[in-house]
């Protein structure tokens, strides 16, 4: 049962958002993916490169994942022929330094088709406990407060089960205490995209009288020392992001005392492998982990939902349901039940596949790769 690759298409697709996503770094109306999809003759394998279009959230962005895709990473996978295990292609691909998110799209194709070719969920594979998963929502920064709290209105009707929002030095403590006192009883993060310094430390503490279920990513990309001196300060857990790019960093976190909690973002950290192995240091230490997005279509969102299964998983992800994002998904819509879970799927692999007829409308550009060209 070796995957033995045929061909790698790489497809850029660019989806509409429903309302512009708003964070500290900036605005994005689009959203801009690159799909990955392996042939691996009996089965295809399906992955999604979470980079945005600008090096913003991380050093990563679309047109660089290309190219590192086409220049090195494709090449040096199929270099090594057929594959046993999913494992495998991290080892071929560890020479390149960095490139997490383009190469957790390639490995998720991999392990996609392997899983296909067992007939084993993703789910299954990364031991889920659970068949449905509670989902929160995450908020981008509105232009007044009253436009904000509507938006997030409708989300508490559709029954999200949390709420995160972003903010960023000026529309913090104000807009999230008004929020809090608008929706009390609705359990409320706030996400700062490491646009803050220690400095700023009292825009925490006044953030830390609102009684937050977590802080996420209020220091640097980079940093754990600050985050450790502020999470002293603090009785609010802060949760890591950003600066968690694989598992060790996760356990340096915790040694620290840099983070009470972790936000897993496969695409961030390499793949769904080092996913779990990051789930696992938090878990083997305490530490509750939630998993977040970036947005990702049907695709990354099945492999997401399938990671939010995980038994270390303890708080409401970043895995909204696709009418959140998009007018219509790549895949089937993944939906939210009234009381503010979502079904994992099932069926091999990730479960889903992009629609043809939605592919071919949101695909504008196409690269295929073969092993002796
Ligand atoms: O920091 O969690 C983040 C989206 C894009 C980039 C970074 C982040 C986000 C989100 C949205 O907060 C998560 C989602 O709904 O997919
Ligand atoms: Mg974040």
């Amino acid at each position: 049962m070796s995957i033995e690759i045929r061909s790698v298409e790489l497809r850029r697709v660019e989806l509409p958002l429903v309302r512009p996503f708003r964070t500290s770094f900036g605005e994005s109306r689009d959203k801009v993916a690159i799909l990955v999809r392996l042939d691996a003759g009996d089965v295809a394998g399906w992955g999604e490169c979470a980079a945005d279009l600008e090096p913003d959230f991380s050093e990563e962005w679309i047109d660089g994942a290309w190219a590192a895709l086409t220049s090195f990473l494709v090449p040096s996978l199929m270099a090594g022929g057929p594959l046993e295990r999913p494992e495998e292609v991290a080892e071929r691909l560890r020479w390149v330094r960095g490139h997490r998110m383009a190469k957790a799209a390639l490995e998720g194709a991999v392990l996609d088709a392997w899983l296909r070719s067992r007939g084993e969920s993703l789910a299954a594979f990364l031991g889920a406990e659970r068949d449905r998963v509670p989902c929160g929502v995450s908020v981008g920064i509105a232009p007044t407060p009253e436009r904000m709290i509507e938006e997030i209105a409708g989300y508490v009707e559709r029954g999200y089960r949390r709420v995160k929002l972003k903010i960023e030095p000026g529309r913090d403590v104000e807009i999230v205490r008004a929020v809090a006192e608008a929706f009390p009883g609705v359990p409320l993060t706030v996400d700062a995209n490491a646009a803050y310094s220690l400095v700023e430390a009292p825009v925490f503490e006044a953030l830390d009288e609102l009684g937050l279920l977590l802080i996420e990513q209020p220091l640097a990309h980079d940093d754990l020392l600050d985050h450790a001196r502020l999470q002293a300060r603090l009785r609010t857990p802060i949760c890591l992001d950003e600066s968690i790019r694989h598992a060790r960093d996760a356990a340096a976190a915790i040694e620290l005392g840099a983070c009470r909690v972790i936000n897993i973002k496969p695409g961030r950290v390499g793949g769904y492998l080092e996913a779990k192995r990051v789930h696992d240091v938090a878990r083997d230490q305490g530490i509750p982990v939630w998993i977040g997005g970036m947005l990702e279509t049907g695709v990354g969102r099945a492999g997401n939902v399938a990671a939010a299964a995980m038994p270390g998983v303890a708080l409401p992800g970043d895995t909204s349901a696709s009418d959140r994002y998009f007018h219509e998904d790549l895949t089937a819509p993944f939906m939210l039940d009234a009381d503010g879970t979502m079904a994992v799927p099932k069926g091999p692999g990730i479960g889903v596949e992009p629609l043809p007829e939605r592919l071919s409308a949101t695909t504008t550009r196409v690269e295929l790769l073969r092993p002796d060209a």
